[in-house]
């Protein structure tokens, strides 16, 4: 047998994020309120800006911009984080990044399950930022084995789904008719309940220890809680959204607007609050749970570890020059002063080191013969015979999820855990290392650079 008869995995991730934009659009009509904005918003910047809208297309970007969505979901237990890993591995989505909340007041966590390799995200870059939740921060013994128990007996999978998920690892594959019935068993695992399995009383105990565990443990599963849409102006797009009355956040989450966008800015609009049955005794208890919400994102260049540390250090300098982190007042004056400092041109960037590039040959480079193109690419550039073009930032920052993970957790709770990250913890529980970003980076640049002379 060979491998023709199996779909590819980019064509299984694009499948599921269409399904699963489908559903929440569903369970949460906002969303596809959110979607025409930045459809809006998207299609006036690219008609405002033809160079944008032809170097998008020059590098594949163009195509995936109406597909982009990133979602999130949060788990209890290693069982459920490896058979995530499993999960998404069929449809082409590695873990990537290790991401610590704790230090942030959230007791969980994370890494982003994504597509790697350049064609794959040009195809559908659809991404989860997954969260494991810490048990061991709950500081309540008998909560905290109550907790482990009711996780312990839930099973957050399909039989149809495990079933194909083994399938897939013996066989090397799936054809296309298995890929549909993998997207609609897969699905179930995200969807929301509007049924508790706890009691309300068990709720309120969950919901003292931590909002956040009472998100995990209630529920029969991990329902998705945000589908985000990249934009291509989020202050546009933010005002829009404030315009069409979506409560947004008050602050964009990561660096400030610039010429050159680097890394990725983030906004989002509050959990909706939504009835939820608890089943207590004889009688069925209602109450309210919230969980879901709204994002949009702008996403940016990557940048290399020197120019993310200096991201790092001016982030830190404009949040601790208010003492309050990023919560209003003149905040983004702030970030602005500070982000002084970060180059923002191209041209700079790249010769100083800060970002990655893609690197491509011109019309005029390629009329070339190989031979005569072993030139630095800087002098190819010089010359007009290659261009660098920014390499997009496709993951996540830990101080802009806390940020997105506290507002729509009702904001004001401000909890410290004494914890420190613990990768090791978090790796054995997914039975497997994360890939590290920056090599990623690294190769795609690596990669378009031994081009120039193919
Ligand atoms: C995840 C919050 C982080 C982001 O875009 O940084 C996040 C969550 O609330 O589960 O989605
Ligand atoms: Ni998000």
């Amino acid at each position: 047998m060979t491998a023709d008869r199996f779909v590819s995995t980019d064509h299984i991730r694009s499948l599921f994020s269409q399904a699963m934009s489908h559903m929440y659009r569903t369970e949460v009509p906002l969303y596809g309120t959110l979607v025409e904005l930045v459809g809006e918003v998207n299609a006036g910047v690219l008609d405002a800006q033809p160079e944008l809208a032809a170097r998008m297309q020059r590098s594949g970007e163009r195509e995936r911009l109406d597909v982009e969505r990133h979602g999130a979901i949060r788990v209890g237990t290693a069982q459920e984080l490896s058979t995530l890993r499993r999960l998404f591995a069929v449809m082409g989505m590695q873990p990537v990044g290790y991401y610590d909340l704790s230090v942030a007041g959230v007791p969980v966590h994370s890494t982003a399950f994504r597509p790697v390799d350049g064609e794959s995200l040009n195809r559908n870059p659809f991404r989860v930022f997954t969260s494991l939740l810490r048990l061991e921060l709950i500081e309540d013994e008998a909560l905290r084995a109550q907790a482990a128990g009711i996780l312990s007996r839930r099973t957050i999978f399909t039989p149809g789904v495990l079933q194909l998920i083994e399938q897939c690892e013996r066989d090397g594959g799936l054809s296309g008719e298995d890929a549909w019935r993998f997207v609609v068993e897969a699905l179930e695992t995200f969807r929301w309940h509007n049924e508790a399995t706890v009691s309300l009383q068990t709720y309120h105990a969950l919901h003292a220890a931590h909002r956040l565990v009472a998100d995990v443990v209630s529920f029969r599963g991990p329902h998705i809680n945000h589908l985000t849409p990249r934009t291509l102006d989020i202050d546009a797009a933010q005002a829009a959204m404030q315009a069409r009355g979506l409560a947004a956040k008050a602050v964009i989450e990561g660096p400030p607007r610039r010429a050159c966008p680097i890394l990725l800015r983030q906004t989002s609009f509050k959990a909706l609050e939504e009835l939820v049955h608890f089943p207590s005794g004889e009688d069925n208890a209602a109450g309210t749970h919230t969980a879901r919400f709204g994002e949009i994102e702008q996403r940016g260049l990557a940048l290399t570890p020197k120019g993310r540390a200096l991201y790092d250090a001016l982030l830190a300098q404009a949040r601790d020059n208010g003492g309050a982190g990023s919560t209003g007042g003149d905040y983004m004056q702030r970030l602005q002063a500070a982000f002084a400092g970060f180059p923002d041109d191209h041209a700079t960037l790249r010769r100083e080191g800060l970002g990655y590039y893609r690197y491509v040959l011109t019309d005029a480079g390629r009329a070339l013969p190989a031979a005569e193109r072993g030139l630095p690419a800087e002098v190819l550039i010089e010359r007009g015979l290659a261009v660098a073009e920014p390499i997009v930032y496709e993951d996540f920052l830990p101080v802009s999820a806390a940020g997105i993970f506290q507002s729509n957790l009702g904001g004001e709770e401000q909890r410290a855990y004494a914890a420190r990250a613990n990768r090791e913890a978090f790796e054995q529980a997914l039975g497997a290392t994360v890939a590290d970003e920056f090599a990623i980076y690294e190769r795609l640049q690596a990669e378009s650079l031994a081009q120039l002379v193919a």
